[in-house]
């Protein structure tokens, strides 16, 4: 790593150059650019903070019932922008600008949004002359626009929200004929080459003629300085040595050239929080939770990369008043700086500002800046964490419901070795009494790397082996990557040649990289038919020896060419409809994971849910599966870092994420392994996974001792599947993470804003994962002013806030039950989770200080659409008041049968009732036996016996 990336990241640092050593099978750092190489992104922040060249013509405004459009003009070259605002339902704001009359389309991201947001309504509320006002719908948001220069400021009442441009950063590079050269003869060579890829593109892909020229709607007001044709091009004639020497035309990294046919192509625009300190979101890499600044480093990159896929586009900044969203969609290379005025102040120094009254507000500018595209950004504007979640998931949509068995634990390496090796597997979980639902088969399952083959030596039988698993009411995974290898007797590659669904060179030929088939082809995720040809494949007559209980794994679909430029594809590869790799680079992975999770549900007819994981993912990605944070090492840092990466994930709107337990690289001791087990086991996606060349790691490999620890881990997890499964039904509905940050639960705590080695799971448990090699204890914080935690384990009751010295031993890590929730655990733990379907629930009621408690649970059949389309499930609904527990349901509209019933309720901070009655409508009142621990002041109920889909309450007296 660079001087530079370490100074930026700190410590952090030191983790994520820990990961990049660790994988130097694969990566070196001086492999993969900086800003500075990455000429984009060198122009845009070439582009200092000061007076903005661009001007809004104000006169050019026309306003629609829902959206306004304008003219913004370059005063340097001219060049008009159009601007277009939405007012959009339920606290939003889109911000469109493209260019008035581009030279051919420019790329606009699709099949991210879930829908056309719908819209609210626009009015203009005051103007002078350099400035509108418009109201947006009945949020009670004003926008402040400026015409010259131009910016924009967002009111909330009288209090400014957000700025854009406000630093004078909107840069945006218009397309353009390439007439910048050195000499006559050297430009008309190149702009007729130019011209005449340009029609080989068109001619390969059947593409419209981009239109003439035209001023949009008319909005072009006569007398403005828009552009007249002609001007324009007479003005981009004169040479600019400057802009060829900036990579505009040509870009060579390593030994990789980027042809660029449509020259500089940038945008680039600023965003003012004032009074943000804390920003979260983007979550680009291993790094700490909260944000960091990126002044004198390198700006966050987003743009996939094999190792480095921690990838998306959201930014959420948080202070005690408030919560907004930045979402920038674009789906070319991207680089985010932030800056903020406190960053370099102590805490002293903040106080002194404070003291004396002086001090700037604090504020957080963000810039982003994109290879090419257009900008298209979302605000959310909050206030609540809850309400900008759901804002963006409104978008983008929530987190697909996984079917109950994802949510359980899963058994992976790179290899399990053939049939026999996977028979033992599969038997040793049952030997040694630990609980397992699924066993994967990595790339050395298939047929040289032909995917959706199997190596017919080693796994001659595969259904065989799948009943066998299917018997023990196990799944399996099994890894289709997305380079296909070019060889004319695989039926695969021939069907995508001849259908001509290969992603192309830039000279129309089948573009192939070197993967770990040796020469492979790209299929052209972004086209649909591809996409729906893909999808067909998983059918089980199609995929030979697959059943109902495989499943599948998307590696690599960065996707990640080995002698690519970094790992990946060129970005002069062109795409389906004449489009750029360039434009849509960091979609790729997010098709491949949609293609193959559409081929799984219609392998069913649509009735079953997919479980797809994907290591690639873009906005939106949450809707097709499951994410892990790539290749990680068997350190303790490691370890420590898959927290925040999945908060971050969270965040931006992807909940099911996990981390390889165990580390993928190098071997982990004992304690490691144990510890990783513990943590593992809260969170959302819970898989052991190891390198091809690393020492075998089952459970029981580690002596009876450490055996007993991970089973009991895993046991925690099992346990708490109801749990679990109810809050992902949350998150589908609501678009609420499954895992959070603390602050997200308590708004206005602050020393919650920067912690990241604990965290929640929905609103009722809070987790201290132990990350340090021979601790003896840890510091954890309970929030909540005059709220209570209990402790899952012994039950003690402690009040909040406070920061409490925990002691641990080996035997489990910290968790704690926020006071006044009700959580479901199933806890008769069996061989998997299908096994565990219609057994008896025990209800955990955490008492508040004013001793109240709520909590539900969501019941279905664990793996169909049914729920959905039939309603064929059960919402529970649980609280605790006036010393009665009661159950009602939380929706009528659902119905379902469930044999399973209510076997125990333990009460956490009870007294001791005289006697305890159960009451069920139509039947006698019953009295129930209980038994009342004094010290830890726990009250169990045996037996209510009552259906989980029954109507009851319980009066203590
Ligand atoms: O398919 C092999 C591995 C896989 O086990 C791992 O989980 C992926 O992240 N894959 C990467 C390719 C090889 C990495 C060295």
């Amino acid at each position: 790593p660079s001087p530079r990336l370490s100074s930026r990241l700190g410590m952090a640092a030191l983790v994520w150059t820990a990961l990049c050593l660790a994988s130097a099978i694969a990566v070196d750092r001086s492999n993969f650019k900086t800003c500075d190489q990455s000429s984009f992104c060198k122009r845009q922040r070439s582009v200092k903070p000061g007076s903005s060249p661009y001007r809004a013509l104000l006169e050019s405004l026309q306003l629609s019932q829902d959206s306004m459009k304008l003219q913004l003009v370059n005063e340097v070259n001219k060049v008009p922008l159009l601007l277009e605002l939405y007012g959009l339902q339920g606290n939003m704001m889109r911000i469109k600008i493209n260019e008035l009359s581009p030279l051919h389309p420019r790329y606009e991201v699709p099949d991210v949004l879930v829908r056309d947001p719908p819209a609210t309504w626009l009015a203009v509320t005051g103007r002078d002359d350099n400035s509108v006002e418009l109201a947006l719908g009945d949020s009670g948001h004003k926008l402040i626009l400026t015409g010259k220069p131009f910016r924009m400021d967002l009111l909330q009442g009288r209090e400014l929200v957000l700025s854009v441009n406000s630093r004078g950063l909107l840069h945006f590079e218009h397309l353009r004929h390439r007439c910048a050269c050195p000499s006559p003869s050297f430009s008309d060579k190149v702009s007729s080459s130019v011209g005449s890829l340009w029609d080989k593109i068109k001619s390969l892909f059947h593409r419209e003629e981009p239109k003439e020229s035209a001023p949009a709607d008319g909005t072009a007001s006569e007398e403005s300085e828009a552009a007249v044709p002609g001007e324009q091009e007479s003005k981009e004639d004169r040479p600019d040595q400057a802009e060829e020497e900036l990579g505009s035309w040509e870009e060579t990294f390593k030994t990789h050239t980027d042809s660029k046919p449509h020259g500089p192509t940038s945008v680039g625009l600023d965003f003012s929080l004032p009074g943000f300190e804390h920003v979260y979101g983007i979550p680009e890499h291993a790094d700490s939770l909260r944000l960091r600044t990126t002044e004198g480093g390198d700006p966050y990159r987003l743009y996939n990369l094999d190792v480095f896929q921690y990838e998306l586009y959201n930014l959420l900044a948080h202070n005690t008043q408030r919560t907004v969203g930045i979402f920038w969609l674009n789906a070319a290379e991207t680089w985010v700086d932030i800056s903020s005025n406190t960053a370099g102040k102590t805490l002293f120094g903040k106080m002194l500002d404070y003291m004396q009254g002086g001090g700037e507000t604090p504020q957080t500018d963000v810039r982003w800046m994109s290879e090419s595209g257009i900008i298209d950004v979302f605000l959310l504007l909050g206030p609540a964490p809850s309400d900008v979640f759901r804002q963006y998931t409104t978008l983008t949509g929530t987190q697909a419901l996984p079917p109950l068995f994802a949510m359980a634990y899963h058994q992976s390496r790179w290899n399990y070795n053939d049939e026999e090796d996977v028979a033992t597997l599969d038997e040793g979980f049952d030997t040694h009494d630990i609980p397992c639902d699924v066993i994967w088969l990595d790339i050395e399952h298939t047929d040289g790397k032909r995917y959706f083959t199997w190596d017919s030596s080693k796994f001659p039988q595969p259904r065989n082996m799948l009943g066998h698993l299917a018997a023990k009411r196990r799944k399996m995974v099994s890894i289709v990557d997305p380079h296909i290898k070019v060889d004319s007797g695989y039926q695969v590659h021939n069907e995508i040649r001849s259908r001509g669904f290969y992603v192309k060179t830039k000279d129309g030929s089948d573009y192939e990289g070197w993967c770990w088939p040796g020469s492979a082809g790209y299929p052209d995720f972004t086209n649909p038919e591809m996409r729906a040809w893909w999808a067909s494949k998983f059918s089980y007559d199609q995929y030979e020896g697959s059943m109902e209980n495989l499943y599948i794994w998307n590696d690599m679909n960065e996707p990640s060419v080995f002698n690519g430029p970094e790992v990946t594809m060129y970005k002069d590869a062109l795409h389906q409809g004449g489009w750029e790799h360039r434009d849509l680079h960091n979609l790729y992975g997010f098709y491949v994971q949609m293609a193959t999770a559409q081929g799984l549900e219609q392998r069913s007819g649509g009735l079953e849910r997919p479980f797809v994981l994907s290591r690639a993912f873009f906005a939106g990605s949450q809707r097709y599966g499951a994410v892990w944070t790539g290749d990680n090492t068997a350190e303790w840092d490691h370890m420590k870092i898959s927290i925040p990466m999945c908060l971050s994930l969270a965040l931006v709107g992807i909940s099911f994420c996990g981390a390889d337990v165990g580390g993928f690289f190098k071997s982990p001791d004992a304690e490691l392994l144990v510890r990783w087990y513990q943590l593992g086991a809260y969170q959302p996606f819970y898989r052991a996974h190891a390198h091809l060349d690393t020492v075998r790691r089952e459970p029981w490999l580690f002596g009876e001792e450490n055996k007993a620890l991970i089973r009991a881990a895993i046991r925690q997890r099992y346990a708490l599947l109801p749990y679990w499964y109810t809050t992902f039904y949350h998150s589908y509905r609501s678009g609420q993470p499954v895992m959070r940050p603390l602050w997200v639960e308590y708004l206005d705590d602050v020393t919650t804003f920067s912690i990241d080695d604990q965290f929640l799971i929905g609103n009722a448990l809070l987790v201290h994962p132990v990350t340090e090699q021979g601790a003896h204890g840890v510091q954890v914080y309970l929030p909540g002013k005059g709220e209570v935690w209990y402790d899952v384990h012994s039950h003690q009751k402690h009040h909040a806030p406070q920061m409490l010295y925990v002691p641990v031993t080996m035997s489990s890590i910290p968790v704690y039950q926020r006071g006044g929730s009700i959580v479901p655990r199933k806890e008769r733990v069996r061989r998997s989770s299908d096994c565990m379907h219609h057994d008896p629930y025990t209800l955990y009621v955490a008492l508040s200080p004013q001793g109240t408690a709520e909590g539900d649970l969501f019941i279905d059949d664990g793996h169909t659409y049914n729920f959905e389309s039939k309603a064929q499930y059960l919402h529970r609904h649980f609280s605790f008041a006036s010393n009665t527990l009661t159950a009602r349901s939380a929706d009528s509209k659902g119905i379902f049968e469930s044999p399973a019933w209510i076997e125990r309720v333990v009460i956490l901070g009870a007294g001791k009732p005289a006697a305890v009655f159960l009451r069920q409508s139509g039947m006698p009142e019953m009295r129930l036996d209980f038994q009342h621990e004094p010290e830890t002041s726990i009250l169990t109920l045996r037996k209510p016996g009552v259906n989980i889909g029954a109507d009851w309450s319980i009066s203590l007296r």
